[in-house]
């Protein structure tokens, strides 16, 4: 029940709050105010989150945020989409689980953020468009599909929020994006800089993508940021391809001597263009995030990241997503519990 100061005021109880009850039911600050601003014409009701005053949290299909899973994209303008590939992975797997256990725990959120004064469910039509179809035991193939499915949703407006996978999935993600924009900027939260040439011969793994990017014309020279790298690399040689392409770099150390103000001089140069965010959940230290495939130590807090991602607000955001969660080696679900906090302010700065 919805404590409106309205004992008339009753939500109805269907397993998804419908527009109905959300007009008519909800506090003001939580009202839907889309539905007037949106330009495109819907046929389903505004999706809402599962009212956890109704049906408590543990309850119910598991689904991202408690959202309802619409399929459909010309309903959207906001598609959360799981992306369980870990093909591309080459170290410890398990990546291919995280849009499963990031969805059980994003139970948990609320939609109200008090850090950004938003409610992005009501802001956007946001729901659960569920798992895009991958093929295990074909990198190039799952590409095409994720390419294929992402084009699908861009088309008719949508943007896509995606759960990964390893973060060999951001290039069909970009390369679908680039088809829509032209040429993106990158932000990346990241302990790498996945700018490898290549993986015992394979050009497409998780430490190539951007690379590949650059060299298909998706990145720019000058307009890709990476903030929390850190560890050992082959040698110095490693940072080459970065420097010959400009890319502004915040190692993890920086980051920690100099908190926000390392980045915010880079962030305003993005403020024109169309900007897809990556956030490897990597960047984060094993210590708060050990379910990951390559854990780096040094790392950024959980208060860290969720300041680095509030930070984006303002940007013109075309796309993003959250990779490498990887299950297996989780302790008690805190990676997929911060992933799924994080992908709530994703949406909260688009
Ligand atoms: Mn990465």
């Amino acid at each position: 029940m919805v404590q409106t100061g309205n004992a008339s005021v009753q939500p109805c109880l269907l397993p998804f709050a419908c527009s109905r009850c959300v007009d008519s039911g909800y506090p003001a600050r939580l009202r839907c105010r889309a539905m007037a601003q949106s330009r495109r014409k819907f046929h389903l009701p505004h999706p809402q989150p599962v009212d956890a005053l109704e049906y408590a949290r543990f309850t119910g299909v598991s689904t991202f945020m408690r959202l309802p899973h619409i399929t459909q994209p010309e309903e959207l303008e906001i598609a959360l989409v799981g992306v369980p590939f870990d093909g591309g992975t080459t170290y410890r797997p398990g990546p291919r689980f995280g849009p499963r256990h990031v969805r059980a725990q994003s139970a948990i959120i609320r939609p109200w953020n008090p850090a950004l004064n938003v409610n992005p469910f009501c802001k956007y039509r946001v729901a659960d468009f569920g798992d895009l179809s991958v093929n295990p035991l074909s990198i190039e193939d799952t590409f095409c599909r994720i390419e294929k499915g992402i084009a699908l949703l861009l088309q008719v407006g949508a943007r896509c929020v995606c759960v990964g996978g390893d973060h060999s999935i951001s290039l069909p993600i970009l390369r679908a994006v680039a088809k829509k924009h032209g040429p993106v900027s990158l932000i990346q939260f990241d302990a790498h800089n996945d700018l490898w040439d290549e993986y015992f011969g394979s050009k497409y793994s998780h430490g190539t993508p951007f690379r590949r990017a650059f060299e298909e014309g998706i990145l720019v020279d000058g307009r890709v940021l990476q903030v929390g790298l850190r560890g050992q690399v082959y040698g110095e040689e490693d940072f080459d391809f970065a420097r010959a392409h400009k890319v502004r770099m915040v190692t993890a150390e920086e980051f920690h001597e100099k908190g926000l103000a390392a980045v915010q001089p880079h962030l305003r140069v993005f403020l024109d263009k169309p900007v897809y965010v990556t956030l490897d959940i990597d960047a984060v230290d094993p210590a708060y995030a050990p379910g990951t495939g390559t854990p780096q130590v040094g790392g950024l807090t959980s208060i860290q990241i969720l300041t680095l991602v509030r930070a984006l607000r303002g940007l013109n955001i075309v796309g993003c997503d959250l990779v490498e969660v990887s299950p297996p080696y989780d302790t008690g679900e805190i990676t997929s519990l911060l992933a799924a906090n994080l992908l709530f302010e994703l949406l909260c700065v688009l």
